[in-house]
């Protein structure tokens, strides 16, 4: 991999603008149809959910926060009472900062319009957003959101979460990557199965209690992975949790796991969605 000091300068071309920050009334108005295609064309909303062998458990809402509906959910996370959320689309890709109760930004830094944002993980006192298709991404300054330096990876970059130890991304197949926090580097892997059967399209995760979680894409369901073998231990059907109504378009698909370690709380969201809510696993209904 290329030193980090020689990619530099580009941190300050791929993070352009630190703000000010106004709160975020949730708004559908601003926002026309994205000109460039997400990531594939979809006519289907919601495809019936594929028949599993791990235990299928349903859930229930403990609460609902407020969430706006101009963001391209990517990364998700919960931190030291704030949520952390990277965006994607084209010129409209960055990270923000978000008071929970009233969805107020309250950071943000938005990338240069040629990136597409994806996931986000802190690590330490710094926190990292990759991109895309476009193979690079940004440590930054989580306290300020400076950039500090980039990093570059083969592959797309979709979901980032962490263990005490390592990095876990997820590149929209069914293979999850544990990664050196400081390099970046692969330094393992894991196939995600349910059964004998491959899950992919996993992307946005979330290290709980000793497990991965992963939305899978356009399907309302998050599998709970083994870090060890890959294994799916069960899933969590979230179908229907938002609405049709209430969402803008076949894209607006659940993305987005966050965690309150302290206090035992998960969080889902999704891209556009109006409301973050806050979970309870129990059996299905
Ligand atoms: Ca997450």
């Amino acid at each position: 991999m290329r030193p980090l000091s020689a990619l530099l300068p580009a941190a300050a071309f791929l993070l352009v603008s630190a703000c000010g920050c106004k709160a975020s009334a949730p708004s559908a108005a601003s926002s026309a149809a994205p000109s460039d295609a997400p990531k594939a064309a979809t006519t289907a909303a919601a495809p019936a959910a594929p028949a599993t062998v791990a235990p299928v458990y349903g859930y229930s809402v403990v609460a609902k926060y407020p969430h706006s509906t101009d963001s391209y959910t990517e990364g998700f996370l919960y931190k030291d009472g704030k949520f952390y959320e990277g965006t994607g689309m084209e010129g409209r890709s960055g990270i923000q900062v978000l008071d929970p109760a009233t969805a107020k930004v309250l950071q943000e830094r938005k990338m240069t319009s040629n990136f597409f944002g994806e996931g986000i993980v802190d690590w330490g006192p710094n926190i990292l957003q990759w991109t895309w298709q476009t193979h690079i991404g940004v440590a930054m300054d989580r306290a300020t959101l400076k950039p500090l330096h980039t990093f570059t990876y083969t592959g797309e970059g979709w979901g980032m979460t962490r263990d005490n130890k390592r990095l876990i991304t997820s590149d929209g197949t069914a293979t999850l990557r544990f990664r050196n926090p400081e390099t970046f580097e692969e330094i393992g892997h894991i196939d995600v199965k349910d059964g004998d059967k491959p899950v992919d399209q996993l992307n946005e995760l979330e290290y709980i209690n000793g497990e991965i979680w992963a939305n899978v894409w356009h399907l309302e369901r998050i599998a709970r992975i083994s870090p060890k073998d890959g294994k799916v231990i069960s899933w969590v059907d979230v179908s229907g949790i938002l609405p049709a109504s209430e969402k803008r378009d076949d894209e607006s698909v659940l993305n987005g796991i966050a965690y309150d370690e302290a206090k035992g709380r998960i969080f889902i969201t999704g891209k556009q969605w109006p409301t973050i809510f806050e979970i309870k696993v129990g059996p299905k209904k």
